[in-house]
This record gives C-alpha cells, sequence and structure tokens, in this order.
C-alpha cells in the first residue's frame, strides 16, 4: 500500500533570509507545495474525464511556481485574491485539499458548500478572499482591501500589510483593470497586482492582444513600479515578491509584477484542440519545467531521487483519498438566504469596518 502525506493546511509561508541562500528543507517546502498543486491538477484531469466534474475546470499546470512563490513571501495579515484558474492560489494559502475538491466537485463540505463549484474557491479564515470567473473584475475589488489595509495600518489597528491579487494577462485589456491599476496608484495603496502572463487567453496569443512593449510596461505608465520576472523560476519569483510586498509596505504603494509563465495543458479540460500554438512551444517552456528544476537542485543539494518519487506519490494517494472522500459527501440544497449576506462570512467585518 502506498504511504499518505500530510497537507500542512496553512500558507505556505518562508520568512525572508536577508539574501542568504535557504535551507535544504525550506526548498524542500516549496518544491512539496508545487507537487501538491501539480498532483492535484492531474487527478482533476482524471475526475474530469470520468464525468465527475459538472461545468468545466482550469487546470494550473505549469504555473505553480507564481502561486508558491507569491504566497511564500507574504505574512498572516496579507489578504490573497485569484482568477478562476485557482486551485494553485488555494492550496498555496493551505486550503485542504477535501474543501478544495469537494468545492469542484460541488459538494457540501466544498469551501464554498459546494455551490461556487472550481471558478469560485474562498477560504477567509486563510485570508484566501475569493477566486473570480469574470476577467479582470476582482483588480478594483483588491485595490478596495488595500485601502482598508491602509487606514487599518495607519491608525495602528493592523501592522502593515498588503493585498495580493492575481490575474491573467487576459484581464490587462479589461478597462475595469486599467482603473484599479489607476486607481492604486493615485490613492497608493499597498496592493501587490501579480499578472501571470501565460501568453494566451483562451487561444489568442498576447502578440495579437496586448499592445506596447510588456504587460509591466503598461503598469509603469500608471507610475506603479513594475518588474518582469521568470515565473518558472519560484525562487525568482519569492525573491521579487518579497521585493514587492517590502515596498509596498514600507512606502504604503501599489507594486505590479508581469510573471512569464505557460499552461501546459488547454484553456480549460474542454479545449481540446491545440492547434493555435506549436509543439514545440510547448514543448520547450516544460524543458523550464519549475518543479524538475527545484528536484535538481535538491538532488545536488543532498535528497535522493527516490526519496522524491517516494513522496509525491504519496502526495498522489492522499489526493487520492480526499477525492474518495469528496465524492461521497451530499449535493448542496436548493439556494437559500443562508451566505448571502457578509454578517455570515465571519472576518471580513473586520475589514469592511476599517472603511
Ligand atoms: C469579462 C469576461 N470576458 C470574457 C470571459 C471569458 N473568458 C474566460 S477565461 C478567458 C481568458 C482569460 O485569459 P487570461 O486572463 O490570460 O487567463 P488564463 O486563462 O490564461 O489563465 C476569457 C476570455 C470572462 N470570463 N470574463
Ligand atoms: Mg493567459
Amino acid at each position: 500500500m502506498t504511504p499518505t502525506a500530510v497537507f500542512v493546511d496553512t500558507p505556505i509561508r518562508i520568512p525572508a533570509t536577508g539574501g542568504e541562500p535557504l535551507a535544504v528543507e525550506q526548498l524542500r517546502e516549496l518544491w512539496r507545495r508545487m507537487v501538491w498543486i501539480r498532483e492535484h491538477e492531474h487527478l482533476m484531469q482524471r475526475l474530469n474525464n470520468q464525468g465527475l466534474i459538472r461545468g468545466s475546470t482550469h487546470l494550473y499546470v505549469g504555473s505553480e511556481a507564481c502561486a508558491v512563490g507569491v504566497v511564500s513571501a507574504l505574512s498572516d495579515d496579507d489578504l490573497v485574491l485569484g482568477h478562476y484558474r485557482g486551485h494553485g492560489h488555494a492550496l498555496a494559502v493551505g486550503m485542504p485539499p477535501r474543501a478544495l475538491i469537494a468545492e469542484v466537485l460541488g459538494r457540501t463540505g466544498g469551501c464554498s458548500g459546494g455551490r461556487g463549484g472550481t471558478k469560485h474557491l474562498m477560504d477567509v479564515s486563510r485570508n484566501h478572499l475569493g477566486s473570480y470567473a469574470i476577467v479582470g473584475q476582482h483588480l478594483p475589488i483588491a485595490v478596495g482591501l488595500a485601502l482598508a489595509q491602509k487606514l487599518a495600518a495607519a491608525d495602528e489597528r493592523r501592522a502593515p500589510s498588503v493585498t495580493v491579487c492575481f490575474f491573467g494577462d487576459g484581464a490587462i485589456n479589461q478597462g475595469a483593470s486599467m482603473e484599479a491599476i489607476n486607481l492604486a496608484a493615485v490613492t497608493s495603496v499597498p496592493c501587490l497586482f501579480v499578472c501571470e502572463n501565460n501568453r494566451y487567453a483562451v487561444s489568442s496569443p498576447m502578440e495579437k492582444m496586448v499592445g506596447g512593449e510588456s504587460i509591466a510596461g503598461r503598469a509603469g505608465g500608471f507610475g506603479v513600479l513594475a518588474e518582469q520576472v521568470d515565473g518558472m523560476d519560484v525562487l525568482a519569483v519569492r525573491d521579487a515578491a518579497l521585493r514587492a510586498r517590502a515596498y509596498a509596505t514600507e512606502n504604503t504603494g501599489p507594486y505590479f509584477l508581469e510573471l512569464l509563465t505557460y499552461r501546459y495543458h488547454g484553456h480549460s479540460v474542454f479545449q481540446v484542440d491545440d492547434t493555435y500554438r506549436t509543439a514545440e512551444e510547448v514543448d520547450s517552456w516544460r524543458q523550464r519545467d519549475p518543479i524538475d528544476a527545484l528536484e535538481k537542485i535538491l538532488i545536488e543539494a543532498a535528497a535522493s531521487g527516490g526519496e522524491l518519487a517516494a513522496e509525491r506519490r504519496a502526495i498522489e494517494a492522499t489526493l487520492a483519498d480526499a477525492a474518495e472522500w469528496a465524492r461521497d459527501q451530499p449535493l448542496p440544497g436548493a439556494v437559500s438566504e443562508e451566505d448571502m449576506y457578509a454578517s455570515n462570512v465571519g472576518g471580513l467585518d473586520s475589514w469592511g469596518s476599517a472603511l
């Protein structure tokens, strides 16, 4: 029987080392969390193939370094919002796999009671304030939360903190996104915009969709400090997120990261036509796989390949158990007023009152 693994149901956090290299166990933690995400997504693909997921779902395979690298650099008061390709962000903040899988399967026991599904994940207890299905809709929400954080820090009700908003390259052509970035600049709020630029919005290549030299350059046009980062390198992402967070909290202002990444699978599990990109292109990104790259570093630093493979199998087994559990949960009842009002969503009130 394959041994099972224990998921650490708190956000992955690795304090800044002041430029010192991370210890082997810390590198292993980053690797482990990326593997949980990768294997979770493989499981989602299998559940979809078995017809167990109603509607679609969007896999995060290839971009694990983005969620893990950024969340590892945060502090406990920081808030996170994601988009519909959101399983990776949820696992990075520590959402238990059972709650995530049950949600994707539309079952009670899911993080949103099984009523939201794959695109509407939320875990207020872990400062995950939602994944959003409408492209670009959540950037204005993130700016509002960052304003609440600014006010709470100004009168010393809370330590300075940031709101992190993950979104895709497709969101950068939405008017609401541009308005939000501008508003963050003029109101000077600690919002960390994280654009996961995987080069495509469904099947539209960014070269045909995004004018200007770069997405980071667009943010720069609003006067927001911005950088382009290798989104396939978890250590580079983490370093950039540490810089961004330090800037945002010390200066009470926004920061923008454009993470250059890729999705190995189709836009959603329904997109089987891959003719909008070449096999060579997909392969060239797979060669730079973030998990393989870190595995190489770990093996050079002491870990044995066999030990890592065994841990990966244990993670896979635990996820399979979680899926069994989730499948046995009842479907939610008819929609009622329950869960409709903020007073039922403990934790948000304290941020709301900052305004
Ligand atoms: C306002 C809006 N327009 C269109 C859609 C349909 N849609 C869903 S995902 C998507 C592409 C978004 O691409 P991107 O932001 O690059 O994210 P990725 O899927 O690449 O992670 C579109 C157009 C939507 N959900 N919302
Ligand atoms: Mg994209």
